[in-house]
């Protein structure tokens, strides 16, 4: 029982334990914890302060205003890329890679990430997420290439989501389980509480926007279809962290399929689908396209997006069966 402990110690302990992680991952995690610690302090005063102007806009002081979302990825530039731990960063708010420059300390993995998740939903106080991907360079040579970003999710060496709600949460897996630690405000740190979380092999809940319903192929119809004279219940919040979270912890089926409108689907494959992926199937669970695990797909560019259904196993099933 290892619940309370700080992300430190039970970093620390897995390193004891497990000869993939090392000084760099730890150093690398403590840096999403305070990314997290950071963005959820701006977010938690999102009603309060002056953050929801677009970019341009200025505020009182003179000071140009940033949307939350590239106040977010600026947090993880800053943090992260000159921690030494890096070569490159990739971001759903960046066109291109960012390479840590010359002369700035280096490490020997990559960083892709969704700064913040669902932005759309802060105007109105409904949680968002921030989501991240950690791969190993591949390429030989200092510098960093975009085929290191283009890696198989089954690759990564470790990934994770915060999720900014009533508390904030870190969830991550660095491919022994998937463990849970809760932010307390007060001492500032991040503990442990929901250790080595299983997703139920089945679930009562789907997710999915029925919006979309006269674009979607008939598959996905007949899922919907099929859910409904089961008695399971729609929950949709929107936003993908908290739809997955939820899903998670209770089991369910998150579905953001392609259809008429997306062909490729909505989400990206980098940064959203593939290491939520990563942490469904270190949990029991499973992701799929509908033909193809997520964490199977070579991706050919760096905001490539791709249709995502997501959840527990038996539910993942219940679609490919259709
Ligand atoms: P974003 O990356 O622009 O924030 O969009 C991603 C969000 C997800 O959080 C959510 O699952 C999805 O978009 C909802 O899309 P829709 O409004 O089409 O249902
Ligand atoms: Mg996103």
């Amino acid at each position: 029982m290892l619940k309370g402990m700080t992300l430190t110690q039970f970093l620390l302990k897995q390193k004891r334990t497990s000869s993939g992680i090392d000084e760099n991952i730890i150093g690398l995690m403590e840096g999403v914890a305070t990314i997290a610690k950071v963005i959820s302090r701006e977010v938690s005063q999102a009603g309060l302060i002056d953050l929801l102007g677009y970019q341009g806009d200025i505020n009182v002081h003179g000071e140009q205003v940033q949307k939350l979302d590239a106040f977010a990825n600026t947090t993880f530039i800053n943090v992260l890329g000159s921690s030494g731990f890096l070569t490159g960063m990739a971001s759903e708010e960046i066109e291109d890679f960012y390479a840590v420059p010359e002369g700035t300390p280096r490490g020997n993995y990559l960083l892709s990430f969704d700064p913040l998740d669902g932005s759309s939903n802060i105007d109105v106080n409904v949680s968002v997420g921030s989501i991240f991907s950690i791969h190993k360079k591949i390429s030989s040579g200092d510098a960093v290439s975009v085929t290191d970003f283009l890696q198989k999710g089954r690759d990564q060496v470790g990934a994770g989501y915060v999720i900014y709600g009533p508390s904030t949460m870190l969830i991550f897996s660095l491919g022994s389980g998937v463990q849970g630690f809760t932010l307390d405000t007060s001492i500032g740190e991040f503990l442990l509480s929901h250790e080595n979380i299983k997703i139920p092999i089945k679930g009562k809940i789907y997710s999915i926007n029925e919006g979309y319903a006269f674009m979607w192929e008939e598959r996905i119809k007949k899922y919907v279809d099929g859910a409904k004279k089961e008695g399971k219940t729609l929950r949709y919040v929107g936003s993908l962290v908290a739809d997955f979270h939820r899903n998670l912890l209770k089991g369910g089926l998150f579905l953001y399929p392609a259809d008429s409108k997306n062909p490729q689907g909505k989400l990206r494959l980098l940064y959203e689908a593939s290491p939520l992926a990563f942490i469904v199937e270190q949990a029991g669970g499973a992701a799929t396209t509908g033909s193809q695990p997520i964490l199977d797909l070579l991706p050919e560019k760096l905001h490539q997006r791709v249709p995502l259904i997501i959840g527990s196993i038996n539910d993942v099933k219940q679609v490919e069966a259709c």
